[in-house]
């Protein structure tokens, strides 16, 4: 969340839609009803299916599953003809002025520099135009045709009303209402909230679904004001905790991006990523790249990391492609996978493409499965039935299991979607054998620095150097695991020189071997140690902040600043600065939030901005961007720098309606997908209608249906559809059905409603067919089919998210 979940109550529209909070996020949910009944806050919800949250609603409209960016792209088209942005924020807030060079294009449905054989841009001719001074050329009139404004009309003026229906399938004039109601917040004392999750990110387009709402809050001025930003609700109790430590190959943690083949070297590594201002007077603030850097280098080596060592910078791995998950399971299934440690995680459940899956995990010698449950994935290799095709004589990998804890078993953090650090203490010991995850890694650990020890290897200095400070080496305590993650300084961190008296004694601003207060006095000369730059001050010299229960709220904006601690530096909003306008005063008065009160940034929370830069200087609200402001146009992404329609890689429709006559811009041109696969889609012809998989409120994934009272509400497997599919098809209520894809199948009872409507696309009806994921072969309640038995082994062009909400299927009467 840019924002926070109590900030929802400041909204006066919210738009939930790529997400179902009432049912995924009950409780966050309640800021929502709070908004409507204390600010008279109007709710749109876009949803294929008519949900709980939509029952609630002022507005619903349908959706085709997978058009998401036609709907979106139809709402910029909207603002901007008819005059609907808060031109003044979008000007200092964005680069709307900003030149594009001359040789970018876009035509029938690719961008300029596409290379088919390699499925990527090179990207030479996407960007800004930069002048002699080093900086953007801009036109501050927004007439030059080459200026974003210019460049973002002209991309958008082919999403009308009536293209938007064609694709998207929803009716025109519901269409035209939910823009009117988004259209009224440009105003500057209005704002809108955008709720979303996964009916948003699990699709091959999933970064540019997001991409396209962050730019029509852009455009609205609704980004870093109380009420307004872009809130991506999270999922698991602390999986925004998992992001930001690091748990994944392409970045350290803290999001610095991590080392790849072409950074042979630590300055070569640093210099890219330590970015001059690309504007005059911008702060860039990942100019401080390398002192978040060394900090993190110091954590992991101690004394051992040195400047005369490059501060071990050639120890950590270099990566040569992106290990995300589907990478992970194509390479498994191609055999070049050994073993493999599962710690929380029920791929065979999980993942698309069950069938593949399978046989990946059968190539393993071993797996070993961290969990503190008996799991389908921990018993993939046994025969569960005629719709778990496996034949464990054929599968040699050895499994181990090792039982951990739960949450309420032991002490720790979660953080939460608003970035919310909290404690908290545990409440029962863990039964039998089981340990905390964090004692295992510890002991595993342990046991293979001896076993380097005693036989060498290839490379054992990382493993022997590694620090390992804990009093109990087997058992790291989560008080010292979150004192390593604040950080502390190494030797005495002194204040800067004073360029009039160089020469005179320097102030010591934290003593060595204690606790930093924050990221700002991080350094790059080995002096501070730092496990994680952004979650620097969660564990001061006064003590653990996370642990903070203070439930005032100075400012009555549902800031509550001393409740855990909130990455990063406390921040509740993040840009903050641009809830007020270039000179300094609150866009809108019954909000303030921060404002310049002459000598500094004041208000209700930390301000994301130098506190002394006065107004005049210029400097942009989006510091951690060379150009100080947010773009509209971003190089950064893999599938184009303007979000742009793709159908899913299973489409019920066949062609793209935005470029009908272009094959290779069907789908989206600059997603992966591997060999196999590309076999393993389905057509229109065969598999004619649209699927998606959702969770129900009764239980959390393949978990809780080991929980009898869980079993109990939701017993049993289903699927949904219309009753106009139900009545072509001859299937009544409760019904046993058969839904297959090209990758496989599930046999469940029937779900007739009134909730799931055949959509008008393009002169066709397409029905969807609803699947809630929660079921599977273990556990109390029915046995089941798992729902990535049918799902294709594909995904997002940027983050690889699979495309687990749109594909498709058949279905028929057994
Ligand atoms: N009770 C319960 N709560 C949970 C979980 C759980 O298992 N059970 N899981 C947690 C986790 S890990 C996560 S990530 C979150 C997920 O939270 P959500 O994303 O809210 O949950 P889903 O039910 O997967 O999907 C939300 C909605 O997306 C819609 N949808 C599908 N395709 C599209 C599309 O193309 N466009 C649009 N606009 N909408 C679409 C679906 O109809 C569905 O209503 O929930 C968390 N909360
Ligand atoms: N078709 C389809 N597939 C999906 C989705 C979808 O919407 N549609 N959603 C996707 C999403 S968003 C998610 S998050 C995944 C969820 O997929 P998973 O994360 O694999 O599923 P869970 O069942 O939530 O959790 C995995 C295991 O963690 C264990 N566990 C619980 N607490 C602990 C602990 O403290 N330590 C350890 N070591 N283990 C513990 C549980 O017992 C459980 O077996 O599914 C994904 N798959
Ligand atoms: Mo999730």
């Amino acid at each position: 969340m840019t924002n926070s979940w109590t900030d929802i109550r400041n909204t006066d529209l919210v738009l939930i839609m790529g997400g179902n909070a009432a049912e995924a996020h009950p409780c966050g949910f309640k800021w929502v009803t709070e908004a409507m009944q204390h600010r008279k806050a109007k709710l749109i919800v876009v949803d294929p299916r008519f949900t709980r949250s939509a029952a609630v609603a002022d507005v619903y409209a349908p959706i085709r599953v997978g058009t998401d960016i036609a709907f979106l792209g139809g709402v910029i088209n909207y603002l901007l003809s008819n005059d609907k942005i808060h031109l003044e924020y979008a000007k200092f807030n964005t680069d709307l002025t900003f030149l594009l060079k001359p040789e970018f294009s876009f035509d029938n449905g690719l961008f300029s520099g596409y290379n088919e054989e390699r499925r990527a841009y090179d990207k030479s001719t996407w960007g800004y135009q930069i002048g002699e001074d080093g900086y953007v050329k801009v036109d501050e009139t927004l007439q030059d045709p080459l200026c974003v404004y210019q460049q973002l009309k002209k991309h958008y003026s082919r999403y009308t009303p009536e293209m938007v229906s064609r694709i998207c399938g929803t009716p025109q004039d519901k269409f035209l209402q939910i823009c009117e109601m988004i259209g009224e917040t440009s105003a500057p004392d209005k704002v809108m909230t955008i709720m979303y999750a996964l009916g948003w990110t699990q699709h091959s387009v999933g970064s540019q679904n997001i991409r396209t709402m962050a730019m029509i809050q852009l455009l609205l001025g609704n980004m870093g004001r109380p009420g307004g930003g872009v809130n991506a609700l999270r999922g698991h109790a602390n999986v925004q905790g998992i992001t930001d430590m690091n748990a994944y190959s392409d970045v350290l943690s803290g999001y610095m991006s991590a080392p790849t083949d072409a950074d042979t070297n630590r300055a070569e590594y640093l210099a890219r990523r330590t970015l001059k201002p690309l504007r005059p007077n911008q702060m860039s603030f990942p100019q401080n790249f390398p002192k978040w850097h060394t900090s993190l280098m110091k954590a992991y080596y101690g004394d051992a990391a040195t400047a005369e060592n490059d501060y071990c910078y050639d120890w950590i791995p270099k990566r040569d492609a992106g290990y995300d998950v589907l990478h992970i399971f194509e390479l498994m299934h191609q055999g070049k996978i050994n073993g493999f440690l599962v710690q929380g995680f029920n791929p065979i459940a999980a993942v698309p493409n069950k069938k593949k899956l399978s046989a990946a995990l059968s190539k393993l010698k071993y797996l070993v499965i961290m969990d503190p449950l008996e799991t389908e994935t921990s018993e993939f290799w046994k025969n569960y039935g005629p719709l778990n095709d496996v034949d464990p004589a054929t599968i040699q990998t050895e499994v181990f299991r090792l039982p951990t804890a739960c949450f309420a078993e032991e002490a720790g953090t979660f953080t939460n979607s608003s970035r919310v650090i909290s404690w908290k203490e545990k409440a029962v010991d863990p039964p039998g054998e089981a340990k905390p995850d964090s004692e295992i890694i510890a002991r595993l650990f342990m046991k293979l620095r001896q076993l380097y020890a005693k036989e060498g290897g290839t490379l054992p200095e990382p493993i022997a150097a590694l620090t390992w400070p804990y009093l109990n080496p087997n058992v790291p305590s989560p008080v010292e695991l979150l004192r390593e993650i604040n950080g502390r300084a190494l030797r005495d961190v002194l204040a800067p020189p004073d360029p009039k008296n160089p020469d005179a004694p320097r102030a010591v601003l934290v003593k060595a071997g204690e606790q930093l207060p924050g990221f700002a006095l991080l350094q790059d000369d080995g002096s501070t140690a730092c496990g994680n730059w952004i979650y620097s001050g969660c564990f001061t010299q006064a003590g653990n902040m996370t642990a903070r229960r203070d439930t005032s709220d100075p400012s009555g904006l549902g800031v509550y600043p001393n409740w855990g601690f909130a990455w990063p530096a406390n921040r509740r909003i993040l840009y903050n600065r641009a809830s007020a306008d270039p000179s300094g005063k609150p866009w809108d008065p019954s909000r303030t939030y921060l404002y310049w009160n002459g000598r500094s940034w004041a208000g209700a929370d930390v301000p994301d901005m130098r506190p002394n830069a006065k107004p005049e200087e210029g400097v942009g609200s989006f510091i951690m961007n060379p150009e100080g402001v947010a773009r509209l146009h971003a190089v950064g992404m893999a599938d184009g720098p303007f979000p742009e329609h793709y159908e899913p890689f299973e489409t019920p429709v066949g062609v793209n309606l935005m470029c009908p006559d272009n094959p290779k811009a069907v789908s989206n041109p600059a997603a992966r997908v591997f060999k196999g696969d590309l076999e393993a889609f389905g057509t229109k012809e065969e598999f004619p209608y649209a699927a998606t998989t959702y969770r129900l409120t009764e239980h959390h994934h393949f978990w809780t249906k080991h929980a009898r009272s869980n079993a109990v509400v939701q017993p049993a497997p289903f699927v949904e559809i219309g009753e106009e599919l139900a009545r072509e098809k001859g299937i009544r209520q409760g019904d046993k059905v058969r839904v297959r894809s090209n990758r496989g199948e599930v046999i469940a009872a029937a779900v007739v409603t009134r909730r799931i409507k055949g959509l008008h696309v393009d002169g066709k009806v397409i029905h969807t067919v609803g699947i809630p994921i929660h079921w599977g072969f273990k556990g109390v309640t029915q046995n089941g089919y798992l729902a990535n038995s049918l799902t294709p082994f594909v995904g997002d062009a940027n983050s690889q998210t699979p495309e687990f909400k749109a594909f498709l299927v058949n279905i028929e009467k057994v």
